[in-house]
C-alpha cells in the first residue's frame, strides 16, 4: 500500500506551489520573498517563521465561498473570523474570513493561511439594484472550480489525507484554478465596475479569480522595510497595525508595495482585442507578534484611536511579557510567560488600509442605507461551514 499524504503535508505542497506560481507571476514577490529570508537568517528565525505565508483570494458569491471552503478543507484550513471591511475608515465592498489551521500541532506543521474575501453585491451602498443584477448574473454563469476538484477536496477532507498520486494532481489542479487567466478581459464591464471600485472589478470583471497576493512573515519588519526602499522599491506609506515598541511585538504588523502593472488582454465593444495592462496585484510582507484577549484586544483598540499610538503605546501596554501576562493582555502556552501564543489572524484596519493602498481611486460609497444582512452567522450558513471564533481557539491552545 502506497504511503498516505496527511492534510498538513497537502497544505504544505499547496503553499509551496502557489508560492512558485505567484513568483513566476510577480517577479517582485521573489525579492521581498529574499529580503525577508536574509533578515530572517540574520535574526536566526525558526524554519516555520521563513517558510510562513499567508495569502489571499477574492470570489464573487457565498456559492463561490462555499467551494473555497470545501476546497480549502483538503488542506486541513478551516474559516475563523469574520471581517466586515465595508466599516472600515476607507470601505472596501467585501465581508472576509481566512481559512487557516486551528490546531497546535497543525499550526507548528505548516501555518498556511488565506484571507478570502467575498464581493458584497447585496449592499446598496456601492451597487445598485441594476448593476448587483448584472454582476450577480455574471458571477453565477462562471465556475471558478471544476466540480470535480471539489468533489476530490470533499473525500479528502473526510479521509484525512489521500495517497501520493492523487495528492501531486489534487495540489497541481488546486494550484492552477489560482493563477492569472490569459482570457481577454471585457473592457466596458471592467471599467463599469472600476466605476464602483477596483476590488469590485478584480472579482466581478473577470471569469476566472488568482492570488492577489502572497505574503511570507519576518522577524523585523522595521528591517525589511528600510531595505526594500534602499533597493528602489516603494512601500506604502506606512507599517500597518501596532507602532514598533520596545516591549512585546503584539498582533500582526504589516506593509506593502504596489507591483508593477501586469499585461493583460482586452476586449473592446467592437470586438477587437488589445493589449494592455492592470496594476491590481501587489506584494505585502508582515511580522507577527503574541495574541492579544478580549481585554489585550480593548486595549489595542484603543491605544490605536489615539492621535499618536506610538506615543500612546506605553500607557497602554507594559514593556515585557511577564507582565503581559500577569495583566491578562495576551495568550501564552500553559500561561508561560516565555511561550507566547502566535497570532495567527487578521486586522480589519489594516485590512482595509492594505486594500486600499494599491488601488487607484478610493470607493465611492453612495449614501444608501446598508440593507444588506451580512453577518458572521449569515456566512456561515451560506458556506455550510462553521466559522471559528478566533479568541476560543487561542484559549485552546493555550491551555493545551
Ligand atoms: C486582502 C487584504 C487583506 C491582509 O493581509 O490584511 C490582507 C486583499 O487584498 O484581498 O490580505
Ligand atoms: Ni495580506
Amino acid at each position: 500500500m502506497s504511503r498516505r499524504v496527511e492534510a498538513w503535508q497537502l497544505r504544505a505542497k499547496f503553499a509551496a506551489a502557489l508560492s512558485r506560481l505567484y513568483g513566476a507571476e510577480v517577479p517582485a514577490y521573489t525579492t521581498l520573498v529574499e529580503v525577508s529570508a536574509e533578515v530572517n537568517r540574520e535574526l536566526g528565525a525558526s524554519d516555520r517563521v521563513t517558510a510562513e505565508r499567508h495569502g489571499a483570494i477574492r470570489v464573487g458569491s457565498a456559492r463561490e465561498l462555499a467551494d473555497v471552503a470545501d476546497l480549502f478543507g483538503a488542506f486541513g484550513m478551516f474559516p475563523v473570523g469574520y471581517y466586515d471591511l465595508r466599516d472600515a475608515a476607507s470601505p472596501v465592498p467585501v465581508v472576509s474570513t481566512a481559512f487557516r489551521p486551528i490546531d497546535t500541532d497543525q499550526l507548528a506543521r505548516n501555518p498556511f493561511r488565506v484571507f478570502t474575501s467575498m464581493l458584497a453585491t447585496a449592499d446598496a451602498r456601492f451597487f445598485s439594484p441594476d448593476l448587483r443584477a448584472r454582476v450577480e448574473q455574471f458571477i453565477g454563469a462562471r465556475q471558478l472550480f471544476d466540480p470535480a476538484l471539489i468533489a476530490a477536496a470533499r473525500r479528502i477532507a473526510a479521509d484525512g489525507g489521500t495517497d501520493p498520486v492523487h495528492a501531486d494532481r489534487f495540489v497541481a489542479e488546486a494550484v492552477s484554478a489560482f493563477a492569472l487567466s490569459r482570457e481577454p478581459i471585457d473592457r466596458r464591464w471592467y471599467d463599469e465596475l472600476a466605476q464602483v471600485s477596483a476590488v469590485a472589478a478584480d472579482i466581478a470583471g473577470v471569469r476566472t479569480t488568482h492570488i492577489n497576493h502572497l505574503t511570507p512573515r519576518v522577524l523585523d519588519i522595521d528591517e525589511l522595510y528600510r531595505r526594500m526602499n534602499a533597493r528602489g522599491i516603494t512601500m506604502i506609506d506606512a507599517i500597518q497595525g501596532p507602532p514598533a515598541c520596545d516591549g512585546p511585538d503584539v498582533l500582526l504588523r504589516q506593509t506593502s508595495f504596489r507591483a508593477l502593472a501586469e499585461p493583460r488582454r482586452f476586449r473592446d465593444t467592437d470586438g477587437t482585442v488589445s493589449d494592455g495592462a492592470l496594476r491590481v496585484r501587489f506584494g505585502e510582507v508582515e511580522s507577527r507578534g503574541v495574541a492579544l484577549t478580549r481585554k489585550g484586544r480593548q486595549r489595542y483598540d484603543t491605544a490605536m484611536a489615539m492621535p499618536d499610538p506610538a506615543a500612546a503605546w506605553a500607557d497602554h501596554f507594559p514593556r515585557t511579557h511577564e507582565q503581559m501576562a500577569a495583566a491578562g493582555l495576551a495568550y501564552y502556552h500553559g500561561g508561560d510567560p516565555a511561550k507566547p501564543v502566535v497570532y495567527e489572524d487578521f486586522l480589519p484596519a489594516s485590512a482595509a488600509g492594505i486594500f486600499r493602498s494599491n488601488l487607484d481611486a478610493d470607493t465611492q460609497a453612495a449614501e444608501a442605507a446598508d440593507n444588506s444582512e451580512y453577518s458572521l452567522s449569515w456566512l456561515a450558513g451560506q458556506i455550510g461551514h462553521h466559522i471559528h471564533d478566533p479568541y476560543e481557539l487561542y484559549e485552546k491552545v493555550a491551555s493545551s
